[in-house]
């Protein structure tokens, strides 16, 4: 190796390739017109929830003002908020729901 000769030190340090995906939230929030049991209805057509836990999330969201639906993929969360809404503003009512990227 001559003097000009620069030493090139191999790269110790690579980004490890982890291919899980950014999972995201399905938030739903409380408003005053929605009626009960069309929440639990939407819960259990789009989100395939059982009855009970249809209930539990629609009271949580009614009782603290929002609740985590469920976390998935970024795809199928935004598909289910879409289909969610498409139901409720056919059916007249303001409920709303969002699809947050998790920390
Ligand atoms: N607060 C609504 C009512 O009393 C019911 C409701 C619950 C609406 C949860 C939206 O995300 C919601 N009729």
């Amino acid at each position: 190796m001559s003097d000009n000769d620069i030493a090139l030190k191999p790269k110790t340090k690579s980004k490890p390739k982890l291919d899980r995906p950014k999972l995201y939230k399905v938030i739903l929030f409380n408003d005053d017109y929605t009626p009960r049991e069309f929440v639990v209805m939407i819960l259990k057509v789009v989100f395939r929830m059982s009855e009970e836990t249809g209930y539990r999330v629609m009271m949580t969201a009614h009782k603290m003002g929002s609740s985590v639906v469920v976390v998935c993929t970024k795809d199928i969360a935004e598909t289910k908020v879409k289909e969610a809404m498409d139901y409720a503003k056919e059916a007249g009512f303001p409920l709303m729901l969002t699809a947050e990227p998790e920390e």
